[in-house]
């Protein structure tokens, strides 16, 4: 067993079954033009955490480590977006309307893609999912059986929404989680303190939150 100093207390793991879930890193959510910017959202706040997030995929890289991205999107024919989804919040362009990078957040298009620092490399499973939660409709929950992974470390945006809402998802389905402070981002940073506080309360009732030198030095020492 190894650990992790955490709150809102340390985190313990085996580093046979512990993987790294980087949600959601795409330029339609970190780059003006994109479906982030399009629901009147500072999108710099996103962008400030890349080169962080880097650190934590390259330490799990490194420790040979399994690492997992997600990408919020939508199949061509949008035949798995809900109207509900669609007509949400009265953005100036709807996902799957042509937009300054391509249609927003559909499959293949630019702007869908992963931001290039921290494009995944060959190997790395890579999720594509059509809600906020990474096992609504996809494979991630047979892929995580797959690796025999048994805690998750989560990174990425938005901290309140695709991050907290697969952090719950996993919790159910009795993963332990940990949450990078550092290497997740809203764009309301009061909604990301209150997200790390709700996380971590009632003797971590949803997961763990840990810096990311303080995840990197539990892999080195475990
Ligand atoms: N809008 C917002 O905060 N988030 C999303 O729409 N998706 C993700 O969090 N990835």
């Amino acid at each position: 067993m190894a650990e992790i100093a955490a709150q809102p207390f340390d985190f313990t793991f085996l580093p046979d079954t512990i993987a790294l879930v980087v949600i959601d890193m795409q330029r339609d959510f970190a780059e003006p033009g994109g479906f982030g910017a399009s629901l009147g959202n500072d999108v710099s706040r996103v962008q400030a955490i890349v080169p962080t997030v880097k650190k934590l995929i390259e330490g799990f890289r490194t420790a040979g480590l399994p690492v997992i991205h997600t990408m919020e999107c939508h199949k061509r024919d949008l035949s798995d977006l809900p109207p509900a989804k669609r007509n949400r919040g009265n953005p100036s362009i709807r996902i799957g309307d042509e937009g300054p990078m391509g249609r927003v957040l559909i499959s293949g298009e630019p702007g869908t893609a992963i931001l290039a620092e921290l494009a995944p490399v060959a190997g790395e499973i890579v999720i594509e999912k059509p809600g906020k939660g990474a096992f609504y409709a996809t494979p991630f929950g047979d892929e995580l059986k797959k690796l025999g992974a048994r805690q998750l470390v989560f990174a990425g945006v938005t901290t309140e929404v695709c991050v907290q809402t697969t952090m719950r998802e996993a919790n159910d389905r009795g993963y332990e989680c940990l949450l990078a402070e550092d290497a997740t981002e809203s764009y309301f940073p009061e909604f990301k303190a209150v997200a790390l506080a709700m996380i971590r309360a009632q003797g971590a009732i949803v997961g763990w939150t840990a810096t990311t030198d303080q995840v990197l030095e539990g892999l080195r020492n475990a």
